[in-house]
């Protein structure tokens, strides 16, 4: 994971770049932002049951928190969603039982106004799982042949083997670089 620099190189010095990491909790999210080794993650609360790990690398800023339960505190997720360029959004593939509800956190963080043109990226995570659904199982389950005019891709993943993530990570860098 240590090209991870080299991929988004070219975006740094330019504007800041605001990447959410989302998905259910035990996803692997927290793995793959230590993972990426861009810097010291800081995590804050800003309201109770709610917590942001974020890392920031020069202009890059990589931020942290898990979707489901509470619907009470999703108002205060909208506090970080302006500005944001990607979301990179992380499915435990052998959860077979909770793909169901992590498509509807999905789904209802697409329909967020402020994401509406943010770059998708999802990982089908956990991949080293026996009987881990297959990636065209999570894009069929996570229903991503609707998207239309959204830019996203999907890769498979085993964060704890630090599998994947490179080649997510440089398609996410591309998208970036390239996109009008
Ligand atoms: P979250 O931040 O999305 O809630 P975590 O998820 O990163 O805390 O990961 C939850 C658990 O899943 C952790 O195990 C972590 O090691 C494990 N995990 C993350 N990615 C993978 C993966 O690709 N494969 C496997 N097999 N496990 C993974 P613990 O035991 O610490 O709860
Ligand atoms: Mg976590």
């Amino acid at each position: 994971m240590g090209a991870l620099l080299s991929y988004f190189r070219g975006l740094i010095g330019s504007r800041e770049m605001r990447i959410l990491i989302l998905g259910l909790d035990g996803a692997g999210k927290t793995t793959i932002l230590y993972r990426l080794q861009v810097g010291e993650v800081v995590t804050t609360i800003p309201t109770i049951g709610f917590n942001v790990e974020q890392v920031t690398y020069k202009n890059l800023r990589f931020q942290v928190w898990d979707l489901g339960g509470q619907t009470s505190i999703r108002p205060y997720w909208r506090c970080y969603y302006s500005n944001t360029d990607a979301i990179i959004y992380v499915v435990d593939s052998a959860d077979r039982d909770r793909i169901g509800i992590s498509k509807q956190e999905l789904i209802s963080m697409l329909e967020e106004e402020e994401l509406k043109s943010a770059i998708l990226v999802v990982l089908a995570n956990k991949q080293d799982m026996e009987g881990a659904m297959s990636v065209a199982e999570v894009h069929s389950a996570l229903g991503l042949d609707a998207l239309k005019t959204r830019t996203f891709q999907i890769f498979k993943t085993s964060a704890i083997k630090g599998e994947g993530l490179d080649q997510a990570m440089d398609w996410l860098a591309n998208a970036l670089a390239t996109r009008k």
